[in-house]
């Protein structure tokens, strides 16, 4: 077989839609026999129907072959796991043959063998004789197999080979993972559909084409029957919408075969460089979603897919990139009846040329304009009646070239209803709306104002100026973050040009595996691999949302509260939809603790309402205002919060320090206030209120997170030393306080902070800490961490504190916290991502009671609580690394470094950069209640 062929397949039927139809249909998925073989040379005759497969394995289909004990997948980014010389493959290709028998229903006729998805060059037989083969691995092919079936049993063999000349199309950012992954079916449809059914100022305009005739179209719910092909009806009729996705049942009735549609009226549009539905502005609050699924591989189970689609609905996700290829077609379906908008992204991407100055790629080689047509029309055909199909994209990461030009003429005589998007020619020759990804926020503002650079050629520059803009990918969600978010949002919501984004990844694609929990490139030995980077999701492998998707949620809110004095003024923010599903609750707390909730009344278009009046209580008093469903909707359930917003009542009534200092005392080699003790020599904190601890000492390490990393700044840190600090004792002074000087510097260079702590007792037995720190040198990068660290007991379990929660903050995220009090256990602080790094950190604390003592800031702290130190957090590599030690290591913190996006766009915004300054920690320490 040649598989540098440049043809994209042979024998294979029309594209056509992806229809339910009442024809009589097989399913072929279920356990085949499977052999694989190194190279593309084992023999043929296992096509043979009599062919003795015993000695072969079983294999689920729809799989990936390496998920089920061959071979092993591997992970690269850009690079090709391969010599790049197209069309020419390697000679290691694992290739995997497949044999199904199945027995043919009495008195069934012909049919089409229909393959959804296999990666990546598939050839089929039938009863021994050979349909054809085809490559394009996200998109469906069908063979007409009525001449070569026989009534009885039937023996179904299928060759897929994982590497071809068409495999220089398909260098997603994703593991490669060969096998039939989608559906196999026998159907005797062979219907074809294309609805077009637009919507203006409340009516809807339905006509539809159809192959073969003659057949009529039938909508009920309208009382529209017995539509022909290429007639146009216009009906008053509801919008579909994202926000209300209101489909129609249909059926487009044949002699032959009754198919049925789920009809959304919607139409987008570009006027004045503005993004429309239905004629109103759209923002687009989405990610980008690879199929994934920790054992299957992107044989995503349908369970799975909708468990997307309702996390991203109740998360304020609005839209969603089909990055970088056609998903399931179920997929699209749930997009349309929960709702969300869908950029469908072709199978598409020739990245790894980008490395070799783009020589040879294949996106400007004429031989291969067919393959990438046949990839466009195949998206197009099969996808095009979905209402949640926005825009078509013509692939990802494929530079530039003639074919794409090939593939946007096909697409636009096809369907003129929907824009092209493709991000990867700056110059938009082929596209109606302006992309880029993880453009800075003052590129992106500076797009917003139209003021972006010139391109050379000054039609093409002021065509693109004319389009709306979008970001197809931003924000990197790996590891811990990503920050910057509000502020993205603020430009979208500011400038009408801005049509939003999409978050680059809906989820990890860590691996389930024995020794490591989740695998990452390089954990099957790779020799080319690109480490974690596939670890870049917005949720977990296991779809637990991580704090970066609590925080996304927020930024999205479709809901905002502005407060004034004494009431509450909510303001929508949805595109089409009011308020009327909402219901609205107030709530105000004292030190945490809920003294008033009830309901509010607003109109459903939004508008004030007077906050409840509540009688005193004794510390910080915050108002919470929650918008939440007010009864069940398909994507989640009555009382699901879908914002929130706070405002300070009252502030902490300022703290009495109370009676005269009974003081500290020397007592052997100790200094002592009551059962709290510190080591005369070093002036450290050993006890404290009897519990054994390692005093608060100046820190300003972390374990670097990915963004840190891959932004440079963590190999700034280590070239300074800041993860091996010494700590230098140049003075215990006892008075009425216990005065410790210290400098605090790594070895090898002249910078260094001094760090004056001085203790003292309150008349109420507090131990007071104050702690001075003063930079000394010239500090030129941002430092990871402001804080002191001690170590205590492992019996110390959690904490109940009070301020932001309950999850992680810093600088530049921690948007979902909010203002309450909240209890966790030790291990329930830490976020487990899934590469270990940073993480866990509550910013904003007040006062923190770990049982034994707790701590209170002025007015307050960062903290963080762990089992492990910050060097075996920085040394794992996989979540089981991290074991429980002998102590709690508790970092209290003033200050710490942005998080921003750096492992792909900008770092943290300059606000949220920490510098060495002058600063001055107050914490003060009190006998526990426990
Ligand atoms: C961008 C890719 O489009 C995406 O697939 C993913 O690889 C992402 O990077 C990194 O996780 S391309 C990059 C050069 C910005």
């Amino acid at each position: 077989m040649d598989l540098e062929t440049f043809t994209p397949g042979s024998g294979r039927l029309e594209p056509r839609a992806a229809l339910r139809s009442d024809a009589p249909a097989l399913d072929l998925n279920g356990t085949w026999r499977f052999r694989l073989s190194p190279t593309a040379k084992a023999p043929e005759d296992f096509a043979r129907p009599d062919y003795d497969d015993t000695a072969w394995d079983d294999l689920p289909v729809p799989s990936h072959w390496p998920l089920h004990g061959h071979g092993a997948p591997a992970y690269t980014n850009v690079s090709y796991p391969f010599p790049i010389d197209p069309p020419h493959v390697p000679g290691e290709n694992p290739t995997g043959d497949y044999r199904r028998a199945f027995d043919l229903p009495e008195g069934w006729t012909g049919g089409r063998l229909r393959f959804d998805g296999a990666d990546s060059f598939t050839r089929v037989w039938l009863n021994g004789h050979e349909l054809g083969f085809s490559t394009g691995s996200r998109l469906p092919f069908e063979f007409d197999a009525g001449a070569w079936l026989r009534p009885g049993r039937n023996v179904l063999a299928v060759r897929v080979y994982q590497w071809s000349a068409a495999s220089y199309l398909e260098d997603q950012d994703m593991w490669w993972l060969p096998g039939i992954f989608r559906d196999v079916t026998l159907t005797r449809s062979a219907a074809d559909v294309f609805v077009h059914a637009s919507y203006e100022d409340g009516r809807g305009t339905l006509s539809f084409e159809s192959s073969g005739g003659p057949v009529t179209l039938s909508v009920p719910g309208l009382g529209v029957s017995g539509l022909q092909p290429g007639a146009e009806i216009t009906v008053e009729a509801e919008p579909w919408t994202a926000e209300t996705p209101r489909l129609y049942d249909a059926v487009v009735t044949s002699p032959e075969e009754t198919v049925s549609l789920r009809i959304g009226f919607r139409t987008i549009s570009i006027q004045d460089g503005v993004l429309l539905a239905n004629g109103r502005p759209l923002l687009l609050k989405g990610v980008n979603r690879h199929e994934f699924h920790p054992e299957h591989g992107r044989a995503v189970p349908y369970e799975t897919m909708r468990e997307d689609v309702l996390l991203m609905k109740r998360h304020n996700v609005n839209a969603v990139r089909t990055s970088h290829y056609p998903p399931h077609p179920d997929f699209l379906d749930l997009c349309d009846e929960l709702g969300l908008w869908v950029i469908d992204e072709c199978d598409l991407e020739t990245h790894g040329f980008g490395q070799v100055g783009w020589r040879a790629n294949p996106t400007d080689d004429p031989h291969y304009a067919d393959a990438l047509l046949d990839r466009m029309r195949r998206m197009v055909e099969r996808d095009k009646n979905h209402p949640s199909i926005i825009m078509w994209s013509l692939g990802n990461e494929a530079g530039v070239g003639r074919n794409l030009a090939v593939m946007a003429d096909w697409a636009r005589e096809r369907d003129p209803s929907r824009p092209l998007h493709y991000e990867g020619d700056r110059s938009c020759a082929h596209t109606d709306v302006y992309s880029r990804m993880y453009a800075s926020h003052a590129e992106v503002e500076a797009i917003g104002r139209l003021a972006e650079d010139p391109l050379d050629d000054p039609e093409l520059d002021a065509r693109r100026r004319a389009m709306p803009f979008l970001q197809c990918e931003y924000a990197h969600a790996m590891g811990n973050g990503p920050g910057g978010l509000a502020e993205y949002q603020e430009l979208f919501a500011r400038y009408p040009r801005l049509a939003g984004g999409f978050i680059w990844e809906w989820i990890d694609h860590g691996l389930a595996h024995p020794a490591y929990e989740y695998a990452y490139g390089g954990d099957y030995g790779e020799p080319v691999h690109d480490g974690n980077f596939v670890i870049d999701g917005l949720v977990f492998p296991d779809r637990t949302p991580s704090p970066g998707l609590l925080d996304l949620k927020k930024v999205f809110e479709p809901v905002t509260f502005e407060f004034a004095d004494g009431v509450v003024r909510v303001v929508n923010g949805y595109d089409f939809a009011d308020l009327a599903h909402l219901a609205f609750v107030a709530t105000v707390q004292a030190e945490g603790e809920t003294v008033v909730e009830q309901r509010l009344d607003l109109p459903a278009g939004g508008g004030e309402a007077k906050v409840p009046d509540a009688p005193g209580g004794a510390g910080e008093r915050w108002l919470t205002v929650r918008a939440v469903l007010a009864a069940d909707q398909p994507w989640g359930p009555a009382g699901h919060e879908v914002a929130w917003g706070q405002t300070l009542l009252a502030p902490a009534p300022s703290r009495r320090e109370g009676g005269a200092a009974p003081g500290l005392v020397r007592d052997a080699g100790d200094i002592v206030a009551g059962d709290s003790a510190f080591d005369a020599g070093s002036g450290r904190l050993v006890r404290l209120f009897g519990l054994e601890v390692e005093g608060p000492r100046l820190d300003l390490w972390r374990a670097p997170t990915d963004n840190d990393r891959y932004g440079g700044l963590e190999g700034k840190w280590r070239a300074l030393g800041l993860h091996r600090l010494t700590h230098r004792v140049d003075a215990v002074e006892l008075d009425d306080a216990l005065t410790v000087r210290t400098r605090v510097a790594p070895a090898a260079t002249d910078l260094g902070m001094r760090a004056t702590y001085r203790w003292s007792v309150s008349g109420d037995g507090a131990l007071l800490m104050s702690l001075d720190i003063e930079p000394e040198g010239e500090w030129a990068d941002p430092i990871p961490r402001l804080g002191v660290t001690m170590s205590l007991p492992r019996s110390i379990g959690g904490v109940t504190w009070f301020g932001p929660g309950p999850g992680e903050a810093y600088p530049d995220t921690g948007l979902a916290a909010r203002v309450g009090r909240w209890t966790a256990t030790i291990e329930e602080l830490q976020t487990p991502y899934v590469y270990p790094q940073e993480n866990g950190h509550r910013a904003g604390v007040r006062w923190a009671d770990f049982g034994a003592f707790t701590v209170s800031g002025d007015p307050v702290f960062g903290m963080t609580a762990r089992r492990w130190s910050t060097g075996e957090l920085a040394a794992a590599q996989h979540r089981p690394d991290l074991v429980p030690g002998d102590r709690v290591h508790l970092h209290l913190d003033l200050a710490h470094q942005g998080i921003g996006t750096a492992t792909c766009g900008p770092g943290a915004l300059p606000q949220y950069d920490l510098k060495a300054h002058r600063a001055t920690l107050n914490l003060r320490f009190d006998r526990g209640t426990a």
